[in-house]
């Protein structure tokens, strides 16, 4: 039987201070992602966009450090309920993003249906920020730590239930640029987190697979959050928040091999492709390249 793909797209970009990033959808479908998934024997079932409010004004839409908070509540409780449907009947969710901030949607849609649902973190960043600790207000830099339960209770009780993901269950790999709330929280909760040094030092062979051996035995569900600027921006221009030194393009394809090959990945989401910053749909190209990976291409 074959199976079934439901991919969702999230046009938000309020999470963020960069313009454009709404535009990652477009730019991901644009790039091919359905007739890429099609060849691998999947039926893909678009979704189409879940709908963003456009407030006028960040100052009329802000909690304290927390900006456009109404809105990405909001929309994180709309991206909760489709999720939600998409995880019941039977199909994979695949989230197009749309800044990070989704992923406090995409999480609690999918994590009430697992006992102990399992996240790879691929990124530059943390999210662990909450709006004490943000040098930025931006909620883009807060999605991990929502989700554990850490943070305002408009995101953290999205879809009426904290916390949405345990501690121990949660594996951040690719991170080089940590703010000192954040680092104070890895430590408090005891996050694993493959750094670029331990990625250089190990190989990321070695870091997939004792990541895959971290989740295994006590997950019953992984979801992969997989942020673009997690790669180097060399290979993943089209950013809001570059960072120097990261995962090459190859690289990610084995880390994506190596997941497909798991059989542990149950839904995921790749986010914070924004198309104004790009070379020529570079980013959203590697995005959808990376899909195909992690769904099973194979060259022969
Ligand atoms: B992304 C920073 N830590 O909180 C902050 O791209 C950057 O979703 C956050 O990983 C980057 O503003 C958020 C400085
Ligand atoms: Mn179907
Ligand atoms: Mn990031
Ligand atoms: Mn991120």
């Amino acid at each position: 039987m074959k199976k079934h793909i439901s991919i969702i797209g999230v046009p938000m970009d309020l999470g963020q201070s960069r313009r454009g990033v709404d535009m990652g959808p477009s730019a991901i479908r644009y790039a091919g992602v359905v007739e890429r998934l099609e060849k691998l024997d999947y039926e893909i079932h678009d979704k189409g966009d879940i709908e963003i409010g456009r407030p006028g004004k960040e100052e009329e839409d802000s909690d304290g450090n927390l900006k456009y908070l109404k809105a990405v509540s909001k929309a994180s409780e709309e991206l909760a309920v489709a999720v939600n449907k998409v995880v019941e009947s039977g199909s994979f969710p695949l989230i197009l993003g749309g800044d990070h901030s989704i992923a406090i949607g995409t999480l609690a849609g999918v994590s009430k249906h697992y006992k102990n649902l399992g996240v790879i973190w691929y990124d530059a960043h943390g999210d662990l920020n909450t709006c004490e600790t943000s040098p930025s207000g931006n909620i883009h830099g807060m999605p991990l730590a929502v989700s554990i339960g850490v943070g305002h209770s408009e995101l953290t009780n999205i879809a009426n239930y904290i916390p949405k993901v345990k501690p121990e269950n949660i594996v951040i790999i690719g991170a080089r640029s940590l703010d000192e709330g954040e680092k104070e929280l890895i430590r408090e909760k005891g996050i694993k987190v493959y750094t670029m040094h331990e990625i250089d030092r190990l190989g990321m062979t070695k870091v997939m697979e004792e990541s895959v051996a971290y989740l295994k035995d006590k997950t019953d569900g992984v979801h992969l959050s997989l942020d673009l600027d997690g790669l180097d921006p060399s290979d993943a221009p089209g950013v809001g928040t570059p960072v120097l030194g990261g995962i090459s393009y190859r690289e990610s394809h084995l880390a994506m091999e190596i997941l497909e090959e798991s059989k542990l990945i149950t839904s995921a989401e790749f986010v914070e492709v924004n198309p104004i910053l790009d070379e020529r749909n570079k980013t959203a190209t590697v995005a959808v390249a990376l899909m195909g990976s992690l769904f099973g291409e194979k060259l022969l």
